[in-house]
């Protein structure tokens, strides 16, 4: 498995920032607001603060590089340090949020996506209680149309039973209309089920 070494925030684009050329992948963290795109970053890199989370929706409101230097287990001749980035985004979806911010941060969110030439997939983070939203479904459908791969995580699995795990995955592939093979899985920052399963899943982006 992959060992996360160091990480720190590299860059921080607002909305009249060009974004970096970075020469390392890039992995981007997509969902509506509050659903714990921070909160997941904070525990993947085992770092209680390292992205800034709220209780209030709307706290990220920049496009944040997070740069990783991880350790590679296999194969032993390969294990060499590797850099890759976390990408956090502003949240979609937020009535609060004034037009004139909304209008600013939805093409933001849309021009990373369509142009960062390191971005090997958009992680979409969903509320693991709850269906998707129709603004889901339209990231969905937008993160395939632009050719993106998607992985879908299920986030706050700890606020569900564990008999009710399979029930809300089901529903939210079935939801999102999800291929096959688009990879989904339960996760929580809370007691980080999920880390190396998605650990492994980064891994085989950055290899
Ligand atoms: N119980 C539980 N709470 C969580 C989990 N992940 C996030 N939260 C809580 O949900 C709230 C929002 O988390 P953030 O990580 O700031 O959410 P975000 O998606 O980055 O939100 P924006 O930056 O506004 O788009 C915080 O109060 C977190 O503590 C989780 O897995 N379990
Ligand atoms: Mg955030």
């Amino acid at each position: 498995m992959l060992t996360v070494k160091n990480a720190e925030l590299e860059t921080v684009c607002g909305v009249t920032s060009k974004f970096p050329l970075n020469d390392s992948p890039e992995l981007a963290f997509a969902g509506r607001s509050n659903v714990g795109k921070s909160s997941l970053i904070n525990a993947l890199l085992c770092r209680k603060k390292l992205a800034r989370t709220s209780a209030e929706p709307g706290k990220t409101r920049t496009v944040n590089y997070f740069k990783v230097r991880c350790g590679k287990t296999a194969p032993p001749d390969l294990e060499a340090d590797a850099f890759f980035y976390l990408v956090d985004l502003p949240g979609y979806g937020y009535a609060k949020t004034s037009m004139a911010e909304r209008a600013k941060w939805g093409p933001m969110i849309e021009k990373y996506l369509n142009t960062s030439a390191q971005l090997k997939c958009v992680v979409l983070l969903v509320d693991i209680r709850h269906d998707p939203t129709a603004d889901d479904r339209q990231m969905y459908d937008w993160i395939v149309s632009a050719g993106r791969t998607p992985v879908v995580v299920a986030t706050k699995a700890d606020k569900i039973k564990r008999s009710q795990l399979d029930k809300q995955l089901k529903n939210i592939k079935l939801k999102l209309g999800m291929e096959k093979d688009v990879k989904l899985l339960a996760f929580s920052s809370e007691t980080k089920q999920g880390r190396e399963e998605l650990l492994n899943i980064v891994e085989g982006f950055i290899s």
